[in-house]
C-alpha cells in the first residue's frame, strides 16, 4: 500500500499530487475490502463512495469543515483516511470502531448517525449557526438516493431552498437503496442520467441522435425549443425549482471530475447539488454484481468472496407468515419502509406483489398508508425495526391509535442488536407504545407463538404490536393459517413453578431465566408474553403465592416490563419486592448483545445476583455481576470475538 501507508491524516492525502489519487483511490477500495472481510460491515456503500472520500479530504479539511454523511454507513474509507486505520478492522465490534459516524471517535465526524435522512437538516443547522458568527468553513452534506426518500430529507431541502446558506450537498445517486430505490424522485434521477446522455451524444455526434431526435424533426420549433427544456435536466429540475442550485449528474467514479465541479461549487453562495452517479460495490465484482447481498456483509474471504448463509431468522419466520395470511385473505397487506430484505420479506414480495408496498425511507409515511388502508377495510401488516418505528411515533397515535385501527404493527430487532449499535439498538419501543391508548403489545418466544400472536391480532383487530429480536429461531413446520395455534391476547405462560421468587421474562431472556432456575424447586419462570394488557389474573396470584418477583427484559427498564408489573403491583395494593432487570438509563453502543446483556446486568448472572439479592443462593454460575450491572457495559472496551450474525450489519 504504497501511498497509504503514508496517509496518518488527512492532511498527508493534501500533499499529494492530483495526479496520485486515483491510485489512493485504488488502495483505499482494498483497504476497505480487507476491513470488511475480517469484521464484516457496510461493504458496497464504502466502496462506492471512495472516490468521492478522496476527493473530499483532497479538498476539504475535516477537522474544520464539515462533512455530513447521510446514514454514515458509507464512511469507511473516510474512516481508514481520518486517522483510523489502525483500528478499521474492529469496526463495529465490542470496544471497536462504530459502523457510522460518531463525533464521539473523530473530530473528523461532523455527525453521530446510523438513522437516514438527517444529513441535510443537521447541515443547515451548522450552516445557521456559522453564518450567525462570521464563521467562514465549509459545510458538505453526503446524501444517497435511498436516503433522499425521507421525509426528513426532503423536508429539510425545502428550508435549505428557502434560507439559502452556503453548502454543498453532494446527492451520491446509485440507484440503490439496500434494494433497489423506489419513488417518484427515483425515477426522475434515472431521466436526468439519460438527459445527460444525450445531451452529451448531441454535442458529440450528431449520428447517436438518430433515433432519438428524428420523431421531433418534424414538429414545430416552439414545440422543439419545449422539449429541449424537457430534456435540460437544470430547467425543469425540481432541486432548482426549490431553491437549491443543482449540477449534474457527473460520474462519481472520476475522481478529476469530481475536483473541477466541487472547487467550483466550493466558492458559490447559496446551495448546490452536485449529483453524481455511482456504482455501488465499485471495483469488487461479487459487490457490483450483487449490491443487495454485499450492502452489509458478514466476515468473507477477500480472494474468494462467497456470502455467509444466514440461519432461519425471526425475520424469515415472520415473512413465512405473513405470506400465509396473505393467501388466507385478499386484504393482507405488508408496507414496508426500505427494508424488504431485513424483515425478512423477500419471498412475500415477489408471491404478493400485488399487495406490497415500499414506501422507501420513510417510516412515518409506511405507519399512515396502514392507516389508510385500514380505513378501507384492509388488514395491514407495518413491518419494521423497532428503532426505525420511533419515526413513525406521532404516526402511530394520531392516525392509527386515536381511530382504533385494525393496523398490526411487525417490529423486528427488538432488543440489543449487535454492531449497528446506539442508533440501531430497539430497546425503547415498549415505553413509548405502551402509553398509546387501544395500543396492545406482545412478543413471542418461538416462531409457533409467533403465528398465534398474529392470529389473535388479526382476529382481535385495532392496533397491535409484536415484537421480536434480531437473529436465529427455530422454523416451525408449514401450515395453513386455519391450523395455526390460538392463544389469548394478554395471557402469560407459566413455563415453570416455583415456590418463593418468579422471574417474569420475555423473548430471548426468558432462555436466561429458564436456565438460571435449572431445577430450582423456589424459582419459578413465566412467559411474559404480553405488556399490554398484562396478565393480571395471573399477576395477581403471583403477588400472593410468592415472597419476590423479578423481571428481565432486553429493553430499557423504563417503561418496558418491569414498569408495566411494578404499576400493576402497585394498583394491586401488592407490597412484595420486585426486583426490576434490563437496560439502565444508559446509551449503549454497539457490541455482542450476550456480552452487553449480561454487563447490564440481565444476562444470567445478573439474574443470579438479583436471586441472590433476594436471599436465594442460585444452584450454579458464576456470582460477580451485580444487579445494577449498568456501568461496566458502557463504551464497550472488552476485545473478544462475536457471531458473524451479530455483527452483519443491516
Ligand atoms: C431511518 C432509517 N431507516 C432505514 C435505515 C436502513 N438503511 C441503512 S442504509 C439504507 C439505504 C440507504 O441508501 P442510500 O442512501 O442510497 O445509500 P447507499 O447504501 O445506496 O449508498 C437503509 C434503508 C436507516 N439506516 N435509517
Amino acid at each position: 500500500m504504497a501511498l497509504l501507508d503514508d496517509i496518518h491524516d488527512p492532511r498527508d492525502v493534501k500533499r499529494l499530487g492530483r495526479g496520485a489519487l486515483p491510485q489512493l483511490a485504488d488502495e483505499l477500495r482494498a483497504e476497505v475490502v480487507r476491513a470488511c472481510s475480517m469484521a464484516g460491515g457496510h461493504l458496497a456503500s464504502s466502496l462506492g463512495a471512495v472516490e468521492l472520500t478522496v476527493a473530499l479530504h483532497y479538498l476539504f479539511d475535516s477537522s474544520r469543515d464539515r462533512i455530513v454523511w447521510d446514514v454514515g454507513h458509507q464512511t469507511y474509507g473516510h474512516k481508514i483516511l481520518t486517522g483510523r486505520r489502525d483500528r478499521i478492522a474492529t469496526i463495529r465490534k465490542d470496544g471497536g470502531l462504530a459502523g457510522f459516524t460518531s463525533t464521539h471517535e473523530s473530530e473528523h465526524d461532523a455527525l453521530t448517525v446510523g438513522h437516514a435522512s438527517t444529513s441535510l437538516a443537521a447541515s443547515l443547522g451548522m450552516a445557521l449557526s456559522r453564518d450567525a458568527r462570521g464563521d467562514d468553513y465549509d459545510i458538505v452534506a453526503v446524501i444517497g438516493d435511498g436516503a433522499l426518500t425521507g421525509g426528513m430529507a426532503l423536508a429539510a431541502l425545502n428550508q435549505i431552498g428557502h434560507v439559502k446558506p452556503r453548502m454543498t450537498i453532494i446527492l451520491n445517486d446509485n440507484e440503490m437503496s439496500i434494494s433497489e430505490n423506489v419513488g417518484a424522485l427515483t425515477h426522475y434521477l434515472g431521466t436526468v442520467q439519460v438527459q445527460r446522455w444525450f445531451q452529451q451524444a448531441e454535442k458529440g455526434s450528431k449520428e447517436a441522435l438518430s433515433g432519438v431526435w428524428e420523431p421531433l424533426a418534424d414538429i414545430g420549433s416552439r414545440a422543439k425549443k419545449a422539449a429541449r427544456r424537457f430534456l435540460d435536466p437544470a430547467s425543469n429540475n425540481p432541486f432548482h425549482a426549490m431553491g437549491v442550485r443543482y449540477v449534474g449528474p457527473i460520474d462519481g467514479h472520476n475522481i478529476a471530475q469530481l475536483l473541477y465541479y466541487l472547487e467550483h461549487i466550493k466558492r458559490l453562495d447559496g446551495p448546490t447539488m452536485l449529483h453524481i452517479v455511482t456504482r455501488k460495490g465499485k471495483g469488487y465484482e461479487v459487490a457490483e454484481n450483487d449490491p443487495i447481498t454485499w450492502h452489509g456483509a458478514s466476515t468473507f474471504d477477500p480472494e474468494h468472496p462467497v456470502a455467509k448463509g444466514k440461519a432461519y431468522s425471526w425475520s424469515n419466520a415472520f415473512g413465512d407468515a405473513a405470506s400465509a395470511m396473505a393467501d388466507a385473505d385478499d386484504r393482507v397487506w405488508v408496507i414496508t419502509p426500505a427494508m424488504r430484505e431485513g424483515s425478512g420479506l423477500v419471498d412475500y414480495s415477489r408471491r404478493h406483489g400485488d399487495r406490497f408496498i415500499d414506501v422507501g425511507i420513510a417510516e412515518d409515511v409506511a405507519v399512515t398508508v396502514g392507516a389508510g388502508l385500514a380505513l378501507r377495510h384492509e388488514k395491514p401488516i407495518v413491518a419494521i425495526y423497532s428503532s426505525f418505528l420511533q419515526r413513525g411515533f406521532d404516526q402511530v397515535v394520531h392516525d392509527v391509535s386515536l381511530e382504533n385501527l385494525d393496523v398490526i404493527f411487525a417490529i423486528d430487532r427488538a432488543g440489543l442488536v449487535g454492531g449497528d449499535g446506539a442508533t440501531h439498538q430497539g430497546i425503547y419501543d415498549m415505553s413509548y407504545l405502551r402509553a398509546i391508548p387501544n395500543l396492545a403489545i406482545g412478543m413471542p418466544r418461538n416462531t409457533q407463538e409467533m403465528r398465534a400472536m398474529l392470529k389473535a391480532a388479526f382476529a382481535l383487530g385495532g392496533p397491535r404490536a409484536i415484537r421480536w429480536p434480531r437473529g436465529a429461531v427455530e422454523p416451525a413446520e408449514e401450515v395453513p393459517f386455519d391450523a395455526w395455534p390460538e392463544l389469548t391476547w394478554g395471557s402469560w405462560e407459566v413455563l415453570k413453578e416455583g415456590s418463593e421468587v418468579t422471574l417474569l421474562a420475555l423473548g430471548p431472556t426468558l432462555g436466561y431465566a429458564l436456565d438460571v432456575a435449572g431445577d430450582d424447586p423456589r424459582v419459578g419462570v413465566v412467559n411474559a408474553r404480553f405488556v399490554k394488557p398484562i396478565d393480571g389474573d395471573l399477576l395477581r396470584v403471583l403477588a400472593r403465592s410468592q415472597r419476590a418477583l423479578v423481571t428481565v427484559e432486553d429493553h430499557t427498564v423504563m417503561g418496558g416490563l418491569g414498569s408495566a408489573v411494578a404499576e400493576a403491583l402497585t394498583e394491586f395494593g401488592a407490597s412484595l419486592p420486585l426486583r426490576r432487570l434490563g437496560v439502565p438509563d444508559v446509551t449503549v453502543p454497539h457490541g455482542t448483545p450476550s456480552k452487553q446483556h449480561e454487563s447490564l446486568g440481565y444476562g444470567p448472572g445478573g439474574i443470579r445476583a438479583a436471586l441472590r439479592s433476594l436471599g436465594i443462593e442460585p444452584a450454579t454460575g458464576p456470582s460477580d455481576a451485580s444487579v445494577e450491572g449498568s456501568d461496566a457495559a458502557i463504551g464497550g472496551g472488552r476485545a473478544g470475538g462475536r457471531s458473524a450474525v451479530a455483527n452483519a450489519p443491516k
